[in-house]
């Protein structure tokens, strides 16, 4: 622990130099020193500790007392920031709440808040967590920011340098409320449960647990055989469930406060319950009990689909809703936001809602695998908000955020995408925030005050995911990307033989009718799955909201939509306006050019040059092929074409099966 301290103090020093490197390494948490101000807290112990040396680093303000104290208003994790009699008083029932509540004040005090307003927060969910999906090899599947974090080769004895990456990770965690972190993929190696890697878990457990961050893992459901050597891993099986209390025990003995388990089964050729005759209930279930003493839990996914039913959207729901009542109550269903896969846009999944017996949990994607990269700034916030007006955070248990965090210096890949990391932690801890709050949040900590820049560029940000939309799939389009990287377009590609509802033409279904996915009574019926206004409403072509129109309609491209336009022509405006923001986007970016420095600068104006050339690319792809059905003229007043759709169907075959490869993509079509 002593170690640890000095690693920390090693931390703050380092910080405190590094005005610095902009390479955007100090993310949200930007502070100018601290006026050594009295701290006062009840107690030495390793959170405190750094609850205090925080405070002495960066506050500015009256002395502070950290008080920890039962209050029938806040919950474990809760605090409240009071003034008395010329101190600061943060106070909570338990020293994670503290720890919160200091970050709360540092964070007030960057956006230059007033520091007198009495504050009373309590997290609307107890578990909030991000999903990594890192393998061992340190790749990460689609993560867009360098490697894994994990140093797995090394993390028996990590280097200082590895050390203080850890710990500055936990810390950017706790400062927005994350309290719980999977550390692996969820196509889960079973390495994972060895018990060498156990001891490597260990140690990041370990240096998490003072920033109140508990360690989870994605098991795979066949670990019994490949790891235990066991003929089967069927859930009902006496040796199976003793090989896994046996492995409980294990992890348990090495880290007390383990989280539990994150599991992928019987989807996309996981194994599962399901290879043994077994229920997803049947194998959630036998996890959850021998979890269960040591008050661990089950995120069981419910991201399950297979080829042969009709829609895949309407899987997850046939799938879970006839097993609600089975589940134990120490498992979570964790639902994808949207019924299909993180899509730019879809309607909520309705699973949610589906299931009164059971608990659920949403899983919302950070990492921005259809959403451009690390590429494109696309603020996610408002993605997030629009699933919540439809999903009421009361009725779920956690939210869980597939992270897009790697050894990227900045961390994340793209400067704004660090914005959406620290989205997701602040609508974990209050999805009452707005996206405007968190905008504004996380720009006046990351860029300052200056307030014309911060209006600008939170307009920016609050437009930037519906650009995107507009320039890759509006009106409820959806999959339509090239195979090789979901990235970029591909609506034409077909694969012979191939699984059907892995090729784009599976969910856009252009003829020379119309486009579209007929999820109404008279094709797929997925819109009875929802609740009967909601059914009503989108199985009408007439009420169906247009964002959703292509989702559950296949529309004639004739007919007329609510602005007087045909569908054809509308869709056209769509590609057409996304492009125009996008170059929006770079003036309003290089106008910032004297407040922000000139790394940072150069870093998001070279992130932004390549999402206009990509907004292009997908608008002139996607018009000139859906052109080749409707054949109707694109509107003679947008932009044309500047790319032939030869050249544009070549760039696929040139760049093969790769994944990670837009800028070969890109040269592709330059
Ligand atoms: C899809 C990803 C795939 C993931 C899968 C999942 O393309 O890499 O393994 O989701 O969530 O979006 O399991």
């Amino acid at each position: 622990m002593q170690r640890n301290i000095l690693l920390i103090c090693l931390l703050l020093c380092q910080l405190s130099f590094a005005a610095r490197a902009e390479d955007g390494s100090r993310l949200w948490l930007r502070q100018e020193a601290g006026t050594q101000t009295d701290i006062r807290a009840p107690r030495h112990s390793p959170t405190l500790d750094i609850a205090v040396d925080e405070l002495r680093k960066a506050w500015q303000g009256a002395p502070v007392e950290l008080v920890l104290k039962r209050d029938k208003t806040l919950k474990p994790e809760g605090f409240s920031i009071t003034e008395k009699a010329g101190r600061v008083v943060i106070s909570s029932p338990t020293e994670k709440g503290v720890l919160y509540g200091v970050y709360r004040l540092l964070q007030r005090q960057a956006e230059r808040l007033p520091s007198g307003t009495p504050v009373t927060e309590n997290p609307a969910f107890d578990l909030r967590i991000l999903n990594h999906w890192d393998n061992l090899d340190r790749s990460v599947e689609r993560g867009y920011a360098g490697r894994s974090l994990w140093n797995w080769d090394e993390l028996s004895a990590p280097s200082d340098s590895d050390r203080l990456r850890y710990i500055e990770y936990a810390r950017a965690n706790a400062s927005i409320g994350i309290n719980a972190t999977v550390l692996n993929n969820v196509n889960a190696s079973p390495q994972i449960l060895a018990t060498d890697y156990l001891q490597k878990v260990k140690t990041l457990a370990d240096l998490f647990r003072p920033y109140g961050i508990r360690v989870y893992l994605s098991v795979n459901f066949a670990s019994p055989m490949t790891l235990g050597e066991l003929k089967t891993a069927d859930p009902l099986d006496k040796e199976v469930v003793t090989w896994w209390k046996n492995k409980a025990k294990e992890i348990y003995r090495l880290i007390p406060d383990f989280g539990g388990f994150l599991v992928k089964a019987n989807s996309e050729g996981q194994p599962g319950p399901n290879d043994f005759g077994r229920t997803h209930a049947d194998g959630a279930n036998m996890l959850a009990d021998v979890l269960k003493p040591y008050k661990g839990i089950v995120m069981w996914r419910a991201f399950v689909y297979s080829p042969n039913d009709d829609d895949r959207a309407k899987q997850a729901y046939l799938e879970f809703v006839p097993l609600d009542g089975q589940f134990r109550d120490n498992v979570i269903i964790q639902i994808k936001n949207g019924p299909v896969d993180f899509q730019p846009r879809e309607p909520y999944s309705p699973l949610f809602g589906a299931t009164p017996h059971t608990d659920q949990m949403v899983e919302f994607q950070i990492t921005q695998e259809y959403l451009g990269f690390a590429n494109h700034l696309a603020f996610l916030a408002p993605m997030w908000k629009e699933f919540l007006e439809f999903v009421a955070p009361a009725s779920m248990r956690a939210m869980a955020g597939v992270a897009n965090i790697g050894t990227d210096a900045n961390w994340c890949g793209h400067l704004f995408a660090q914005a959406n990391w620290y989205a997701f932690g602040r609508l974990a801890w209050n999805p009452e925030l707005s996206s405007a709050d968190i905008a504004r949040e996380w720009l006046t900590q990351t860029f300052g005050t200056d307030e014309a820049l911060v209006n600008d560029l939170s307009r920016m940000m609050l437009d930037s995911h519906e650009a995107v939309v507009d320039y890759m799939m509006p009106l409820g389009l959806h999959h339509i990307f090239s195979f090789s990287g979901h990235y970029g377009p591909g609506p034409w590609q077909t694969m012979p033989g191939g699984r059907p509802d892995w090729q784009p033409p599976y969910y856009h279904r252009a003829d020379s009718i119309g486009v579209g996915f007929n999820r109404t009574h008279t094709g797929s019926n997925a819109v009875a799955q929802y609740p009967e206004t909601l059914h009503r409403l989108y199985d009408d072509l007439q009420t169906c909201p247009e964002e959703y129109l292509l989702w559950f309609h296949h529309v004639p491209w004739t007919h007329l939509m609510r602005s007087g336009r045909t569908l054809w022509d509308e869709m056209c405006y769509h590609y057409d306006r996304g492009v125009q923001q996008a170059r929006r986007f770079q003036q309003v970016w290089d106008k910032q050019e004297s407040k922000v420095d000139a790394e940072r600068f150069a870093h998001v104006q070279a992130k932004l040059r390549i999402q206009t050339r990509d907004a292009v690319w997908w608008k002139d792809a996607c018009l000139l092929y859906f052109h080749t059905f409707s054949k109707m003229p694109i509107p003679y007043d947008i932009e044309r074409p500047i790319h032939s759709f030869d050249a544009l169907k070549r760039v696929f075959l040139r760049v093969g099966n790769h994944e990670n490869v837009p800028e070969e993509m890109l040269n592709a079509v330059r």
